[in-house]
């Protein structure tokens, strides 16, 4: 996407993705609080201010705000299209992980009724949106959970202007080639005006798929087929950084960044912040950070990484797995290399509130993303926001999204290749200040001028515009 030439004044933005950003926790016999629910895509949305924007999404309960309209989904369907299509069998896939190893069978003999329940959840986000929607609003389609979306919009009301926007990877036309569905899920996708991802690779590999699957033709402007044109673009998404900016100045963030300073003074701080998901490298991480350790005696009394892991899909096997397996390398290395008075790894398994996060980045000097395959990785960009004082180091697999933004500041690892995580964290430890200031400053100006606003912008103007182009074409 271009940077937006004209702004939409005060625009209806209808954001259809598979959660509502607020979620309702009980607090006692009939209260309940409101809370932002934590992942990239609504910390990213929540910095959007231009737009007149409605939320609709699956919610668990009867939101009381005005601006979140829910999708009610009962059990049977949450369990085939959100735990099984979507998180079993999209969510590995677009990352390269493949279908989870133990019931690989039986996620195959399950396909077509997980597939037929994903096609029946769209439908129910699509009368949702149906009945909401009012001439001249825009809708704006988010991630892998929705890809048959826009098809059922487009049948309802041809001329409603969609947007599809995917929050992941989307892979190689080889692994997508393996998908059952997969000429339905592109045929669907097409049907938008305008198709994002977060890099020109992965719009590249959308348009290699359309042309090696449907036989379609791939342009410099998107796909095309029978005369209309789909628009594929690149538009990467930022984040609010004056949010976080401003959070270090409040007292309650400085108090708290004097106590981590205390805690952890004489060592050198290093720090992950990840939703604890097998596409985040943790363990590959954890392990790299032993190899360090184990080759560079005299920092094991001069360096802590505080690990801090979101636990998410807690029900699924293969997540309690990751979890019982990150406890115990975390448990080994403290054992190896800790002493009476501290450990060389602080691991988290939860949440941190925002203030308590802003102060984290702060003081840390080597933030670690070591991601197996990621959209984009807002963690880094946070990081990079919060460290204009420190001007810390930020290591950084080449397989997120990041890589192609902040890959000039940062030093890109293979995260496989824990020799190479391993000697990264040395060259990050004992990095020159001239440098890591150059580094920074680079990252720095990226983070805060690409934000959040700025994506939610240049794509919703890009979409007004592409559905003009299409309305002088089919003139023409
Ligand atoms: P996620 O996989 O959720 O998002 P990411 O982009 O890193 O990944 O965003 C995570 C968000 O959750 C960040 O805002 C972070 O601050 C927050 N978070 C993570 N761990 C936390 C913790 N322990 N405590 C508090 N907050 C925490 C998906 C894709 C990404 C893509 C985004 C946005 O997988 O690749 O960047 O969408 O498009």
């Amino acid at each position: 996407c271009g940077k937006p030439d004209r702004k939409p004044a005060r625009q209806r933005l209808l954001v259809v993705a598979n959660r509502l950003p607020v979620s309702a926790v009980r607090k006692g016999e009939d209260v309940w609080h409101l809370e932002i629910s934590a992942g990239g895509l609504v910390s990213a949305l929540l910095g959007v201010k231009e737009f007149e924007a409605r939320w609709i999404g699956w919610a668990g309960v009867n939101v009381p705000d005005t601006r979140c309209i829910p999708v009610f989904l009962d059990e049977e369907i949450v369990h085939q299209y959100y735990n099984g299509y979507c998180n079993n069998i999209l969510w590995p896939l677009f990352h390269y992980l493949g279908l989870p190893q133990e019931d690989r069978l039986a996620t195959t003999r399950s396909f077509q009724s997980q597939f037929a329940a994903y096609k029946k959840a769209n439908q129910m986000f699509a009368d949702v949106v149906n009945q909401h929607y009012e001439e001249g609003d825009v809708v704006w389609c988010h991630d892998y959970h929705l890809m048959f979306l826009p098809k059922c919009l487009k049948e309802y009301n041809p001329s409603m202007k969609v947007g599809w926007f995917l929050h992941t990877p989307f892979p190689s036309s080889e692994i997508h080639r393996t998908l059952p569905s997969r000429s339905e899920l592109l045929r669907s996708v097409l049907a938008a005006d305008l198709v994002g991802f977060h890099t020109y690779d992965y719009a590249r590999h959308f348009v290699s798929a359309c042309t090696r699957i449907l036989g379609l033709e791939g342009t410099p402007e998107g796909v095309e087929d029978q005369g209309r044109l789909t628009r594929v673009a690149a538009c990467p998404i930022g984040i609010d950084s004056d949010r976080f900016i401003r959070a270090l100045e409040l007292p309650q963030v400085q108090e708290h960044i004097r106590e981590l300073k205390e805690r952890f003074s004489g060592r050198k701080v290093m720090l992950g912040v990840d939703r604890l998901d097998m596409i985040k490298g943790i363990p590959q991480k954890i392990l790299a950070f032993e190899k360090f350790l184990e080759e560079n005696p005299t920092w094991r009394d001069k360096v802590v990484l505080l690990q801090i892991a979101v636990p998410t899909r807690t029900d699924v096997p293969e997540y309690q797995k990751l979890t019982s397996q990150v406890h115990e390398i975390v448990g080994r290395i403290n054992g190896r290399f800790g002493t009476l008075t501290a450990v060389p790894i602080h691991h988290l398994d939860r949440s941190l509130d925002f203030h308590a996060l802003c102060a984290l980045y702060a003081v840390t000097d080597v933030a670690l993303v070591t991601s197996l395959r990621d959209g984009m990785n807002l963690v880094s960009y946070e990081f990079v926001a919060c460290q204009d004082a420190k001007k810390g180091v930020l290591i950084l697999s080449e397989f997120a999204g990041a890589a192609q933004s902040l890959g000039a500041g940062a030093i890109l690892v293979n995260p496989w290749n824990i020799t190479e995580v391993a000697n990264a964290i040395g060259q990050a430890l004992d990095m020159e200040p001239e440098a890591r200031e150059k580094r920074h400053n680079h990252n720095f100006l990226h983070v805060t001028t690409h934000t959040a606003q700025e994506w939610a912008e240049t794509f919703v103007s890009e979409l007004n515009d592409t559905v003009v182009e299409a309305e002088i074409r089919t003139r023409e």
